[in-house]
């Protein structure tokens, strides 16, 4: 048996909403899933990027994730690590965050080298680095990172250099969609990925921040875990079972069986404790035989466990007829008494107050400000979203419209209009820094063809700048059955998961 517990995403360093408090989840996140680890005896951790949130993390967040992996160093529980979009190196720099971890023993960092268009996975060396490591008899572990525009071919390339006689275990950061259709930056069609099918018995992804793979989607070969905790404030909008981690073993033919008797099959490491499928909690299991079978292992089983996270709960008060910011104030609070118990509110929840129905008063004298100050200190929020997006406003149409002889007071009135959407519900706040680094990137790709950028070029562009808008048509469509307190069952999540794949592009995906 060889089992390991796969993560992505885990983002340490963001500083939510310029919390503290936030900051800190990130490390517990981390540190839930080390404990599981030791308490398991796994024989390995696998992160498929995003580590860390930034390039250049700062010295405290570095020190504070050598601190959360320490009792695995300790333990004699391998990391193995890509880098992600995230925290990858700079171009200009020989060594990233990730590079210093891997130099204190915390983890290999498994890195293919990349020369004139040609990857090459070199076996992994302490001193040298690499790409590939034999992680137990059978069991070889291989690490691309973030691929970006040459993404298809890299993974093409990757696949002649994997070896046939071992069950591979291959690390990217990339996100797979089986539509072509919505293909962006950081993104590949799993048509694409056919050749790597032949060589590797595990894709062990990250980049999306909700699970992928526990329905047997994709061929039952491809995973992705999600993030440990909510990154992007879109991502409150999804239930917080999608995001966690994988615990995976692979099994010869004795192990399985005894396993499926309900037996703890016997490993190197000493007992373990695979959870079962009707055990009650949210986690979710997936096993299939491994086809076709190279050395000793016969079974995969694959078990996701969402993270233990700080909960995240939507309100949607219903406004009709208030026609004062108190009464609007008063529906809030009438809300937050239904559904903020005492659990909830000892934890500090992140609340998002979702207005529903028609408007009163006019979009500016909603009572955000009220309504943040209630939820913070009567109900121990941590954090307070008000969202007015779903609110039928008639009052905008009529201000926009107060005198159309005048077509340059209407044009005035759109920009404005046009301008709060922006900052009420377009443009991610807090990802300046990301957007400016993907600008810089555009920069280098109209460089030389600036005055006649061709077609394909601006093409490539405006899907870089689309993940930084948040709201797209589809997305309102697709967040209609979206619900935090509903559990999709597997063949409904699939689907649904199909639709949700561009928004987490949106709320993830072209950072440069
Ligand atoms: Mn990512």
């Amino acid at each position: 048996m060889f089992r390991f517990l796969h993560i992505a995403d885990i983002h340490l360093g963001k500083y939510q909403h310029q919390s503290a408090e936030r900051y800190g989840d990130y490390f517990a996140a981390l540190e839930s899933v080390v404990a599981h680890a030791r308490r398991e005896k796994v024989d390995a951790l696998l992160i498929a990027g995003d580590l860390f949130d930034e390039q250049e993390p700062a010295a405290e967040t570095i020190r504070r994730a050598a601190r959360a992996l320490r009792p695995l160093r300790e333990n004699g529980i391998p990391v193995y690590a890509i880098e992600g979009n995230h925290d990858r190196r700079k171009r200009t720099e020989p060594a990233c965050a990730l590079d210093i971890l891997a130099g204190e023993g915390y983890l290999r960092l498994l890195r293919p080298s990349v020369e004139d268009q040609k990857l090459t996975l070199l076996p992994h060396d302490e001193e040298k680095g690499g790409a590939l490591v034999e992680a137990a008899e059978g069991v070889v572990i291989a690490g691309l990172g973030f691929l970006g525009h040459s993404i298809e071919e890299y993974h093409r390339q990757a696949a002649e250099q994997l070896p046939e006689d071992a069950f591979v275990i291959l690390l990217s950061h990339a996100m797979v969609s089986s539509d072509e259709q919505t293909l962006e930056y950081g993104c590949i069609a799993y048509d694409d990925l056919a050749p790597l099918r032949e060589r590797v018995g595990y894709l062990a992804l990250g980049h999306r921040h909700t699970r992928v793979g526990l329905g047997g989607e994709m061929d039952g070969w491809v995973f992705n875990p999600g993030s440990l905790e909510y990154v992007n404030s879109l991502d409150y909008r999804l239930p917080a079972e999608l995001r966690g981690f994988y615990d995976v073993a692979i099994l010869d033919a004795t192990e399985y069986d005894a396993w499926c008797r309900g037996d703890e099959p016997a490993t190197s490491t000493g007992e373990i404790l695979l959870a079962r499928d009707d055990e009650p909690s949210t986690s979710r299991l997936f096993t299939r035989p491994i086809e076709p079978q190279r050395g000793l292992y016969t079974h995969l089983v694959v078990h996701h466990i969402p993270t233990d996270k700080r909960p995240a709960v939507t309100l949607r008060p219903d406004i009709t007829g208030c026609a004062h910011p108190d009464a609007v104030t008063a529906a809030v609070r009438t809300a937050a008494e239904d559904t903020l118990d005492e659990d909830l509110r000892a934890r500090r929840p992140i609340v998002i107050v979702r207005l529903q129905g028609t408007l009163a008063i006019s979009r500016s004298r909603l009572p955000r400000a009220a309504v943040t100050q209630l939820l913070q200190e009567e109900f121990d929020a941590l954090h307070v979203e008000v969202m007015d997006r779903d609110l039928l406003g008639t009052a905008d149409a009529e201000a926009l419209l107060v005198d159309d002889g005048d077509l340059e007071q209407v044009a005035d009135r759109a920009r404005a209009i046009a301008a709060d959407l922006l900052k009420a519900q377009g443009i991610s706040v807090g990802r300046e820094a990301d957007l400016s680094a993907a600008l810089i990137d555009m920069k280098t790709q109209l460089h030389g063809s600036a005055k006649s950028p061709s077609k394909e070029v601006l093409q490539a562009m405006r899907q870089q700048l689309l993940p930084f808008v948040e709201f797209g048509d589809e997305d309102v469509s697709a967040d209609d059955d979206t619900d935090t307190t509903h559990v999709p069952g597997e063949e409904a999540e699939s689907s649904r998961e199909d639709a949700d794949a561009r928004e987490d592009a949106g709320a993830e995906g072209g950072d440069a």
